[in-house]
C-alpha cells in the first residue's frame, strides 16, 4: 500500500472513533491535539469557561496560553473577548484551563478558542454551545 492511501485509512478511523466509543465528546483535532470544551452545570451567564487540551496520545498540554472569543450565532452583538490564561492560572497545571467568561445573552454561540504555543502559531477551534438560565451545553 502506498502512503496515501494508509493516510486516507488512517483519517476513516478516526472520524469513526467517537462513534464507536459512545461517549459524548466535543473534542476536535487541531493540529494533532485535542481540545476539549468542557461545560460545568452553571448556565447563563456563567463565570469561566474550561478548556482541556491534550496531545494525541490524551497526555495533558500543560504549556499553551488560552483565550476563548464567543460570539452568537445572530448578527449585532459585541463579541465576547478575554484575556489569555495559563494553565496554572486557577491553581493546578493539568491541562485544563480556566477562562473567565460570561455570557452576554441568552441563546446559540460559537465559541472560538484560541491556543498559543510558547512559540509557533496560535491554533483556533470552533464550539457551538447552547446557553439556557440552568446549563451551557455543546451542541454535537
Ligand atoms: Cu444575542
Amino acid at each position: 500500500m502506498n502512503r496515501c492511501l494508509l493516510k486516507t485509512i488512517g483519517l476513516a478511523l478516526l472520524m469513526l472513533l467517537p462513534a464507536a466509543c459512545g461517549r459524548v465528546d466535543n473534542s476536535a483535532a487541531a493540529s494533532g491535539l485535542q481540545v476539549t470544551l468542557i461545560t460545568t452545570e452553571q448556565g447563563y451567564p456563567g463565570e469561566a469557561l474550561v478548556v482541556a487540551v491534550a496531545d494525541e496520545a490524551g497526555r495533558p498540554v500543560t504549556d499553551m496560553t488560552v483565550s476563548v472569543e464567543g460570539n452568537m450565532n445572530h448578527a449585532g452583538m459585541v463579541p465576547v473577548l478575554t484575556p489569555s490564561v495559563l494553565d496554572e492560572a486557577d491553581g493546578a497545571k493539568d491541562g485544563r484551563y480556566t477562562v473567565p467568561f460570561q455570557f452576554t445573552m441568552l441563546g446559540d454561540w460559537i465559541i472560538t478558542v484560541k491556543l498559543s504555543p510558547q512559540d509557533g502559531e496560535t491554533l483556533t477551534q470552533d464550539v457551538d454551545v447552547s446557553v439556557s438560565s440552568d446549563a451551557v451545553k455543546v451542541m454535537q
